[in-house]
């Protein structure tokens, strides 16, 4: 690429990056599969999900959810959903913490 990349652009190339370290491990290098999705999801998102949603049937029931074509493999079309809500969830949590900081408790 010619010139240099904004951090936005950065930011998004990393995310594909990543999806392609892991989608390349088994079967089809273009997709993840519930294994890969695993192992994804546990080093890649150590914080970003709830301790709950990163045991197997959770993982499970979110690679349900994400395959919306049914194969059993989440392309990144797929994949980026998930992004997209952990990006709006940070966002929400994000806002609450600003408006904790800004605005003064009712209590104090
Ligand atoms: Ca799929």
């Amino acid at each position: 690429m010619a010139d240099q990349m904004s951090q936005l652009e950065c930011s998004i190339q990393t995310i594909i990056n990543i999806f392609h370290q892991y989608s390349v491990q088994l079967g089809h290098p273009d997709t993840l599969n519930q294994k890969e999705l695993k192992q994804l999801v546990k080093k890649e998102l150590p914080n970003f999900l709830k301790k709950q949603q990163k045991n197997d049937n959770a993982i499970n029931k979110i690679m349900e959810d994400l395959d919306t074509n049914g194969d059993k493999q989440l392309n990144f079309e797929e994949f980026s959903i998930l992004v997209g809500r952990i990006g709006r969830a940070e966002r929400r949590a994000y806002r609450a913490h600003l408006r904790s900081v800004v605005l003064p408790s009712p209590a104090g």
